[in-house]
């Protein structure tokens, strides 16, 4: 294999969407290329998710600060990488693996560690020449993906009474990104009118999408479909809905009130691990949703057995904090029949590497992927090139509205372009 030495690597403290501190590492290769990563953060952030190293130093950015992760690259990483080679990224990524040496990467941090790791793809790239997409994916990459926009945000990722925390729009009749783009955007921006109209707030949450106070949660979902229609399009044949319920967050506040179920805070209820299943199998049978992210809870996997059992035929069930792409967790799933499409978020794992490993995993199984920012996001366009190379068919990219989100659909929209 062609040679290219790691010359350099290089991380400092920046900031995400949401003002708080995170890694960029740059890595320069012996030919000058270079290789820029910012590594995104989440909010609603699974229990099995590889660990974001934080300073806790509560004086100095409410703890959030990130100078410890950053430190671990620019000595520890930089001292076992320098003079590797970066066209290996296996190799890599196993030896920052090897040098943490835990299963969850808490001792270096998966922020310092998929930071560099990504660093190192992108700077090969460049090197090579090649969009990035085409570096990781070969000439088989080259699949653009389906969206799933979130336009109404709930639950973590905003200050108002929403319990389900993403309500999403999937263009499913667009023959094209770039149609995908309009046809979410027209419908994002009749939205706002209808919200508007109503005297509804439209300032936006975490992830650019509306954040009013509603009835309910089924408002929600009623006032987009409303918005689908009067942009024109069809709901069901055109654009699906999709619902992201984050039930994990309910799960932890029931644990807070001593009760074993799910708490939707908001609004103050209560339900039951079989109430629960009731509400998702109800919401799916009355609305065109053709998708539910996390409808129960990331140990629930008896549960998420019977509700896969009951509706997985019919609806994608997504695992996100359940599976945390994590090939192990997803091993179980696939065992247990449990969900049937998996959330794909490199910093839940910490390298390129094993994130492409759990991909593969799916994919061999029939599990649809879909390629997902965080809540917390930076300018990096990584994610947009990574669904293209591993045709995974569909992304989760927020709404079509704030430059963190836009960004990777514009990247999108380019690949679409240069593929054309
Ligand atoms: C999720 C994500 C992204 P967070 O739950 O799927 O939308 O949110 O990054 O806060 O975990
Ligand atoms: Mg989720």
């Amino acid at each position: 294999m062609k040679e290219m030495p790691i010359k350099k690597i290089e991380a400092s403290q920046i900031f995400d969407s949401r003002g708080n501190p995170t890694v960029e590492v740059k890595v320069t290769l012996e030919d000058g290329s270079e290789g820029i990563s910012m590594v995104p953060s989440g909010a609603s952030t699974g229990t099995y998710e590889a660990v974001e190293l934080r300073d806790a130093d509560f004086q100095e950015y409410n703890g959030y600060g990130v100078t410890r992760a950053v430190d671990n690259v620019n000595k520890k990483i930089a001292k076992i990488l320098v003079g590797k080679n970066a066209y290996n990224q296996i190799k890599i990524d196993e030896k920052m693996i090897k040098l943490d040496g835990t299963t969850n990467k808490s001792k270096l941090g998966a922020n310092a560690i998929l930071g560099v790791s990504l660093a190192v793809a992108r700077a090969s790239a460049n090197s090579l020449n090649m969009p990035l997409y085409r570096y990781i994916g070969g000439m088989a990459g080259n699949t653009i993906p389906l969206p799933m926009m979130n336009i109404l945000n709930g639950g973590k990722h905003s200050g108002n009474n929403l319990n389900i925390q993403e309500f999403m729009i999937v263009p499913v009749g667009a023959n094209s990104f770039k149609e995908c783009m309009q046809m979410c955007t027209e419908i994002y921006h009749v939205l706002k009118e209808i919200l508007k109209q109503k005297d509804l707030s439209t300032s936006v949450g975490d992830e650019g999408g509306f954040a009013p106070n509603l009835e309910s949660d089924e408002q929600a979902i009623e006032l987009i479909i409303d918005a689908i229609e009067m942009a024109g399009y069809k709901k069901d044949k055109d654009v699906k809905i999709a619902l992201d319920v984050a039930s994990s967050e309910m799960r932890e506040a029931a644990k807070k009130i001593e009760k074993e179920g799910y708490y939707f805070w908001k609004t103050k209820e209560y339900k039951t691990k079989s109430e629960m299943i009731e509400y998702i199998i109800k919401l799916t049978d009355k609305y065109p949703i053709m998708s539910v992210e996390d409808g129960l809870a990331e140990e629930d996997w008896k549960d998420w057995k019977e509700l896969t059992s009951k509706i997985g035929k019919d609806v994608d069930l997504v695992g996100d904090d359940l599976f945390v792409t994590n090939r192990k967790r997803l091993e179980k799933g696939i065992k247990q029949k449990v969900a049937n499409s998996i959330l794909i978020k490199p910093n839940q794992i910490g390298t390129l590497t094993e994130t492409l490993e759990t991909i593969k995993l799916a994919k061999q199984n029939g599990y649809k992927t879909i390629i997902s920012h965080r809540s917390g996001e930076t300018e990096d366009t990584f994610i947009a090139d990574l669904a293209v190379a591993v045709n995974a068919g569909q992304v989760k990219m927020g709404a079509p509205c704030r430059s963190e989100r836009v960004a990777k659909y514009n990247r999108i929209l380019n690949i679409e372009e240069e593929l054309e």
